[in-house]
């Protein structure tokens, strides 16, 4: 059994629930909760919220995790009132990357649910999230060059890689807003929907996949995050072993058994 304490602590910036799910594992949900600041990503918001994503992926009733903001804003930013004063030195001394660099251990699929905005920082949080679902009316965007800066946290290169170089390269060095069907069709995005139902669906579609046997969704994010950082042939061998390794689950075992005898698989994720 987990230590499901945490899902019972109160948190200054975030709530945080679990979503019953019928025969499935739970969902766990994070809304960002900081109205005044439009959800702006301070050093705390962020230490709640990777914490959290572990949380979720350590305990065994949770499949899949959705993080969410208000209707306003999924987050405006890093908060620029903290980064003022800050210097080279002091950033570097407080390597708040390495909490950025958690978020990509996390086993467990995560999904963005965005609706307002989802600028600088708040836009880099919803790349690295797994997919995204967005309000039709939500904007995105890496404004950063309007403060003389540029993306620090992933920007650069997951929107990059998303939407290529050439509309990477325009967003960014313009700092301008994008809205949520033009981010739709250069791909950065799964699915835009109704304003009223953004976190709705996203929670459908966690729902789904956390009634999915948990230990093929864990490795098939695996192999699908590792095809954007090597080449066709790591990759490839990196899904052949996973392939194999899931052969070795009694799931596999019971998904092909029930297929055969035409009736439900009874998943015990393991
Ligand atoms: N930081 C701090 N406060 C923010 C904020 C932000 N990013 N965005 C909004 N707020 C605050 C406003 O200051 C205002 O506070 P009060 O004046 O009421 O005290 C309140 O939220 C409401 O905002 P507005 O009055 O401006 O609301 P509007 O509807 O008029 O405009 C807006 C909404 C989102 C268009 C506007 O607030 C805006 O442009 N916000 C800034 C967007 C922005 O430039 N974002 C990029 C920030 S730089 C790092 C990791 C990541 C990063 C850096 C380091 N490390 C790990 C080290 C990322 C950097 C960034 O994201």
């Amino acid at each position: 059994m987990s230590d499901r304490k945490y899902l019972n602590i109160e948190y200054k910036n975030i709530l945080v629930s679990e979503i019953e799910n019928g025969n499935g594992l739970s969902v766990g949900l994070i809304r960002l909760n900081r109205p005044k600041a439009m959800n702006a990503l301070n050093v705390p918001t962020m230490e709640e919220v990777v914490t959290t994503f572990e949380n979720f992926d350590n305990d065994r009733e949770i499949g899949c995790i959705v993080i969410t903001g208000n209707d306003k804003a999924f987050a405006a930013g890093a908060d620029i009132k903290e980064m003022a004063e800050e210097t080279t030195i002091g950033m570097l001394l407080k390597d708040q990357f390495a909490r950025w660099d958690r978020i990509r251990k996390i086993k467990k699929p995560i999904i963005a649910a965005v609706s307002g905005y989802a600028l600088g920082g708040g836009c880099e949080l919803t790349m690295t999230c797994d997919m995204i679902i967005a309000a039709e009316s939500a904007t995105f965007g890496q404004p950063e060059i309007n403060l003389a800066v540029m993306p620090g946290a992933g920007g650069t290169q997951r929107l990059t890689k998303a939407i290529g170089k050439a509309r990477a390269m325009e967003i960014i060095l313009t700092g301008r807003m994008v809205s949520a069907q033009e981010m739709y069709e250069a791909g950065l995005l799964t699915k835009v929907v109704h304003n009223e139902i953004y976190l709705e669906e996203a929670i459908a579609l966690a729902k789904d996949i956390a009634s999915k046997p948990a230990i093929a969704v864990q490795l098939a994010k695996e192999s699908i995050l590792n095809s954007m950082d090597t080449t066709i042939e790591t990759g490839l061998e990196l899904e052949r072993k996973n392939f194999y390794m899931l052969f070795a689950t009694e799931d596999k075992f019971e998904g092909m058994n029930a297929f055969i005898e035409k009736r439900k698989a009874d998943w015990k994720h393991k």
